[in-house]
């Protein structure tokens, strides 16, 4: 919900209360009141109450910000400040952000816009921003001690510039990034077109998320700041699955999809039952001849990428990032293989020293997903999310793309779980089973070995770490 609140009044600020009622109420006036979001829920479009019409986007558990016209100036106010996320139901992370939430609104502007954006700071250090991919004055982009000097804790600075292109965006601090970038200081933004534009169509859904991480350990509500490759908590909107909410459209409705990457990896990030182009990148609408259907795009470090499709066959799909681990959440780390491996006599020895000592992994690591283990404080399952069917298996940056017929123009509501038409899901044979006929004439190959070997034995090894990602 958003909320509204007397930023000078409010009870964190030192001396504000005698400032307030001794400067005068002009200079008040003069900044916009600070909006904050008090819920990790995904919002409904922001309608644009004033300025150019646009079809608005909806951020996945997010939002967007309220502005105010000031004399034909679209002006923001962002406040950068702690704040509590909740990750999944489950967990809270204390990180940083803006208004109330990591990561911090979205910002809609339409191309060719004046904007004005006021930037408060209510972090223990200095802090900037960086609008990410914009065509701006070299003064407004936000370089700590290249730019500008660092805005100190308590100050607000003004930021001024027109959006020029439009495309997908994201603004980040450029001080401190390393700590501050892995608090959550991280917002995505949108400028669209003014008007009819040749390369953006129209289309009746636009949803935006930012991929993140964190390394939080189990039990902590902190992540690492120093960490620099080996994150354990992967997100969208810093949301975790199964607290990621679904994207719901109507069936045939035309669908962008935009995604911007701030982790320190890339992301593969694949949708089942469908094929999409991408649109969008960094520089913008890409050029029609440039477009080809795919059903994974990567999205590299620090870019954005905006796809689209046509949702043309109802059901519930998965969308989800590809790399397997990232479709993991806590506790991913250093549980070594086990498939295989019996553990019959070593358990019993165990368990006579603790006695609630079980065996993870030795049919495949499914188990994990259905048992009820006790987990530290304040994290979550490595997989967890249970559908119609039983567990999903999954958690981190797994969600549901979910196609209805029923699904009314502009209701973002979760339409529940699919009910698939009889004669349409795979199911179990209970016939015979024949003896499956082997390949008879093995070993062909064009260059016969010199020396035949008795058969060696491989162990095949999975990297402990994550260092290679
Ligand atoms: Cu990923």
């Amino acid at each position: 919900m958003v909320t509204r609140r007397d930023f000078f009044r409010g009870a964190g600020v030192a001396g504000a209360t005698l400032a307030a009622s001794a400067v005068s109420r002009v200079s008040l006036a003069a900044l916009p009141e600070p909006v904050t979001m008090d819920k990790a829920d995904t919002q409904p479009p922001l309608l644009p109450p004033n300025g150019r019409p646009y079809n608005p986007v909806v951020t996945l558990n997010g939002w967007t910000l309220p502005w105010r016209m000031n004399k034909g100036v679209k002006e923001f106010h962002l406040v950068a400040e702690p704040v509590v996320r909740e990750i999944a139901p489950g967990m809270k992370a204390h990180l940083w952000g803006y208004n109330g939430q990591s990561p911090g609104p979205t910002i809609e502007v339409v191309e060719g816009d004046r904007v004005r954006l006021f930037v408060t700071n209510r972090l223990p250090e200095h802090t900037t921003i960086h609008w990410h991919g914009q065509r701006i004055p070299n003064g407004m982009d936000g370089v700590g001690g290249l730019n500008q000097k660092q805005i100190p804790v308590g100050k607000t600075y003004v930021y001024e510039f027109v959006a020029r292109r439009p495309g997908t965006f994201m603004y980040h601090p450029h001080a401190d990034e390393m700590t501050q970038m892995a608090m959550g200081m991280m917002g995505f933004w949108v400028t669209h077109p003014k008007g009819q534009h040749p390369l953006i169509d129209p289309v009746d859904r636009d949803f935006c998320f930012l991929l993140n991480a964190f390394d939080i350990d189990p039990g902590s509500y902190t992540p690492k700041v120093n960490t620099m490759l080996d994150f354990n908590l992967w997100m969208w909107n810093s949301r975790s699955f199964p607290g990621i909410d679904s994207l719901n459209v109507r069936l045939n409705d035309k669908v962008r999809i935009r995604i911007g990457n701030l982790t320190m990896t890339n992301h593969p990030i694949h949708l089942h039952g469908h094929e999409f182009l991408v649109t969008g990148t960094d520089g913008g609408p890409t050029p029609v001849s440039t477009r080809w259907y795919e059903v994974t795009t990567d999205v590299a470090v620090g870019q954005m990428r905006q796809i689209e499709l046509l949702a043309d066959e109802e059901g519930d799909w998965a969308f989800h990032c590809h790399k397997s681990h990232h479709t993991m959440n806590a506790m991913g780390h250093d549980v070594p293989t086990m498939i295989g491996v019996d553990h019959r006599g070593l358990a019993k020895q165990i368990t006579s020293l603790i006695p609630e000592y079980m065996v993870m992994g030795e049919r495949g690591m499914a188990d994990m997903g259905e048992m009820e283990m006790p987990l530290p404080d304040n994290t979550l399952p490595m997989m967890t999310g249970t559908g119609p069917y039983g567990p999903v298996e999954m958690g981190g940056m797994f969600t549901v793309f979910k196609v209805r017929r029923e699904q009314k123009p502009g209701d973002y509501k979760d339409p529940g779980w699919y009910k698939q038409p009889p004669g349409t899901q795979a199911y179990e044979w209970t016939g015979p089973l024949a003896e499956p006929a082997r390949f008879r004439s093995e070993g062909g190959q064009s260059m016969p070995l010199a020396t035949k070997s008795p058969g060696a034995e491989f162990q095949v090894r999975k990297p402990k770490d994550h260092s290679g990602h």
